[in-house]
């Protein structure tokens, strides 16, 4: 005979175990590393929780199906970190009809917000305009050529923070030479920077990276090119992880907009509240921070991620 099923409408552990399905984008960045530790540490077992783990490799169909089947297994909440803003309706609707709540981490979705519990992220926009002021202050009022390396097509980190940014360098002497995406990884930022080197060479002034390792890329492409990142093309990030700041440190990076990545805890909390039935925020935004090349040589050792 099957035994008692917990309380929970479909979770595996005892009574009081949160069951969760976390979909997570992939592994393309160290600040994405860092993240699924943040998550894997507040959703521990001590911390009342059995968490299965999906990640996507990049790809929206693959997390689409990997939402659909946390549906299926019938777990208590699905925390989903989405590569991609569009396509989230169909499958978000099927969590409703099953009773299972979605807490967003990290991008967020363009559907209707009543498909989702909460948003825990950061201001992607704001990150975008910190980045374009330190351009316009330092570049602004003199003939600039750029290139940019955007992040993952359609993400809501890579639309906002460009918007952000354009906003902060719109009026200035500015030109942006050619912008694609890298896709968030050092791989593609290399591959496209070579491009960008080809194409305009010693033309190009300032790199803006939407992220961190897509700028570590193009320093392999900079350098190959017998250029010195840091003064023959000065170079403006976002994230703040580890290498990005060590690049910052010695001199190779010039400006890093932080974006936390350590979103477990508050992504925690908030689904122990949405579980339990009590009334959540629809959005929480984490705070984050800039940092030049002198902070990042006081901050580099004490960083945590
Ligand atoms: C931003 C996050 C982005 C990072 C990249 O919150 O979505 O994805 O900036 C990561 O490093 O790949």
């Amino acid at each position: 005979t099957a035994c008692a099923s917990s309380s929970s409408p479909g979770g595996s552990g005892g009574d009081d175990v949160i069951t969760v399905g976390f979909a997570q984008t992939g592994s393309e960045s160290g600040w994405r590393s860092a993240n699924t530790e943040s998550i894997k540490e507040a959703f521990s077992a001590e911390n009342g929780f059995d968490l299965i783990f999906n990640a996507a490799d990049n790809k929206p169909e693959a997390q689409i199906a990997a939402v659909r089947s946390f549906i299926n297994q019938g777990v208590d909440a699905i925390v989903l970190a989405p590569i991609v803003s569009d396509g989230w309706d169909d499958v978000l609707k099927e969590a409703k009809d099953a009773g299972i709540p979605v807490i967003l981490e990290d991008r967020t979705v363009s559907a209707s917000e009543d498909l989702y519990a909460s948003w825990i992220g950061l201001d992607f926009e704001q990150e975008g305009k910190t980045a374009g002021e330190w351009v316009a202050e330092n570049f602004g009022s003199k003939p600039t050529n750029m290139v940019i390396l955007e992040g993952t097509t359609g993400s809501s980190a890579a639309t906002d923070r460009q918007t952000g940014f354009d906003a902060a360098v719109a009026g200035t002497d500015i030109t942006v030479l050619d912008s694609q995406t890298g896709n968030f990884t050092r791989a593609e930022g290399k591959t496209v920077m070579e491009g960008f080197l080809q194409k305009f060479g010693s033309e190009i002034n300032v790199l803006f990276a939407h992220n961190d390792d897509m700028g570590l890329g193009a320093l392999d492409a900079i350098k190959a090119a017998g250029m010195k990142p840091g003064t023959d093309i000065q170079i403006v990030t976002i994230d703040a992880v580890k290498d990005g700041m060590t690049a910052l440190a010695n001199g190779e990076f010039n400006f890093i907009v932080e974006c936390n990545p350590l979103l477990g805890e508050k992504t925690a909390e908030v689904v122990k509240s949405v579980v339990a039935g009590e009334s959540v925020d629809k959005t929480y935004i984490v705070e984050d921070q800039s940092f030049t090349q002198e902070q990042a040589k006081e901050v580099l050792d004490s960083r945590p991620y």
